[in-house]
């Protein structure tokens, strides 16, 4: 049995010097077929594969393509800032790309794989942005324009969303536990397994007579890094402080 990692909310980008040097140097503590699953918001604003010529990208996809390379089993899942990843970074990469929710069979074990996003339906103004920002017709003519455009637009939507982060309450920017319950529901005896929130936990819920558990990953914001980690059979959460 493969040992499994997943992560999520690295939010790498020139300016995550910290976060970059604990990412590449935990990449090669990742044996040949090991899987590493990324769960989103891997890369901060991505404004389209145009974009990965940068060095701070390009040393980043290169540490993914040695790692691919020596028989790691990448899998990568678009989060809420870096959904514009396209076909040409996840191969120069050697990643595969995944949509969600992703539904993960290991022996007796279900994992159901999202980015969490969409189980904040809460957060009302957010859910029309991101059906906004996700249609396909919105995205082909963002990337028809000039990158210094795209870049602009990018950086006003996060100064936009930090503004608003302010004075959304934390309940409202949380999962809502229907949404959960209803994708639950959707897909019987499974894991639960996301990012998203920064709120890092094993939470257990009652459902129609059955304990259902949803794993909620750690971002890497500063120092603090960790990962979700399957061997054995068995789930635990690792985290650490660089
Ligand atoms: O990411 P995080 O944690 O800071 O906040 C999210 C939600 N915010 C977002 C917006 C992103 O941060 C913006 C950056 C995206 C970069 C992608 C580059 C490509 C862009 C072009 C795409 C084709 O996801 C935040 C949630 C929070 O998580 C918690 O769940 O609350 O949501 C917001 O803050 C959104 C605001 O509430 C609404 C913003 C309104 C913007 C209005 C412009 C709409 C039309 C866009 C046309 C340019
Ligand atoms: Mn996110």
């Amino acid at each position: 049995m493969p040992d499994i990692y997943f992560i999520s909310d690295l939010h790498l980008s020139g300016q995550t010097l910290a976060e970059t040097s604990n990412f590449l140097a935990w990449l090669p503590t990742l044996k040949s077929g090991d899987q590493l699953y990324m769960l989103g918001d891997f890369f901060d604003a991505w404004i389209g594969d145009d974009a990965a010529v940068a060095p701070e990208y390009q040393q980043i996809i290169a540490a993914l393509t040695s790692t691919s390379d020596r028989g790691v089993n990448l899998y990568y899942m678009h989060g809420n800032r870096d959904f514009l990843v396209g076909s040409e970074v996840a191969r120069q990469a050697g990643m595969r790309l995944i949509a969600a929710p992703h539904l993960l069979r290991i022996g007796q074990l279900s994992l159901l794989l999202l980015h969490g996003d969409e189980l904040c339906t809460d957060d009302a103004q957010y859910q029309q942005f991101r059906q906004h920002v996700r249609s396909p017709e919105w995205q082909a003519s963002f990337l028809a324009k000039p990158l210094t455009e795209r870049r602009e637009i990018a950086n006003g939507l996060r100064a936009q969303s930090e503004q608003q982060k302010q004075i959304k309450s934390m309940q409202i920017m949380d999962v809502n536990p229907e949404a959960v319950a209803a994708l639950f529901r959707a897909h019987p005896d499974c894991v639960m397994i996301h990012g998203h929130t920064h709120r890092p936990a094993c939470h257990h819920v009652q459902l129609d007579q059955q304990t259902r558990t949803r794993w909620v990953l750690p971002d890497w914001h500063g120092q603090h890094w960790g990962y979700l980690h399957l061997h054995q059979h068995q789930l635990s959460l690792h985290q650490f402080e660089a």
